[in-house]
């Protein structure tokens, strides 16, 4: 498979990511949901959520894996996620919060599973925003989201200036409200490595305006946990 980072860098396309909680993942449906995917425009699958318990994401990928060409990212909320059966994975620094654990103690944790594996691994700065709600990723990492533009911005500078080879602005899962195009345009300005932009993004109009600010790929998950008709909206 390409490089999806090299993929990411060079893309024109608008690119858009399913994000499977395997939480939340009823594995019975697994044929008939991927099937949505194929038929959508989506142009990646990303597998993660903030608590999972063990093996459970491996069973997933394993079901998955067979029923899509599209790339797989793990983007894991923990060392536990992690698996050999992806294409790639987001190796997230939590950069906007102070939780040692987050910044670097689980990426620490995650080399003995990663130091022979195949995965491509892509340095990603994860950077929580507030979406007007206190989410699972807020509670589990016992971090504050930013709410400050310049302080939004500076931060997305100082990962790219780490070396961090993406930026992911992110809302939180179910946010009530997405991360503002006005976010999104001045990070994109800012920085010269890819943007992902995801939380709380439930409509088409939504999905456009994170392209428009500069998003380079958009995740969503929640909207099709609610309603898997919303893939009738981003159809091909
Ligand atoms: C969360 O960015 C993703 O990590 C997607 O959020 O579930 O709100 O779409 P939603």
């Amino acid at each position: 498979m390409k490089s999806i980072l090299k993929y990411l860098k060079t893309s024109e396309k608008e690119n858009l990511a399913v994000l499977i909680d395997p939480d939340k993942f009823d594995l019975k449906k697994a044929s008939q949901f991927i099937d949505k995917v194929n038929k959508s425009i989506a142009t990646h699958v990303f597998v993660g959520g903030s608590i999972v318990e063990k093996d459970v994401t491996e069973a997933l990928l394993l079901a998955i894996k067979p029923l899509t060409n599209l790339p797989i990212v793990l983007f894991p909320g923990d060392v536990i996620q992690v698996s050999e059966k992806a294409d790639a994975i987001l190796f997230l620094s939590l950069v906007s919060g102070r939780n040692p654990e987050y910044l670097i103690g689980q990426q620490v944790k995650a080399v003995s599973k990663l130091r022979n594996s195949s995965l491509e691994i892509i340095p990603t700065g994860y950077i929580l925003v507030d979406g007007k709600k206190e989410t699972a990723t807020q509670k589990v990492t016992k971090t504050k989201p930013l709410n400050k533009l310049q302080e939004i911005v500076d931060t997305a500078k100082a990962a790219e200036f780490l070396g961090m080879q993406l930026v992911y602005l992110e809302a939180g899962s179910g946010a009530k409200q997405e991360v503002s195009g006005a976010v999104i345009s001045a990070v994109k300005s800012e920085i010269n490595i890819p943007l992902i932009v995801g939380g709380g993004i439930r409509s088409k109009f939504a999905i456009d305006k994170a392209f428009k600010a500069g998003a380079d790929l958009v995740v969503i998950g929640t909207a099709f946990e609610d309603d898997e008709s919303f893939f009738e909206e981003i159809r091909k």
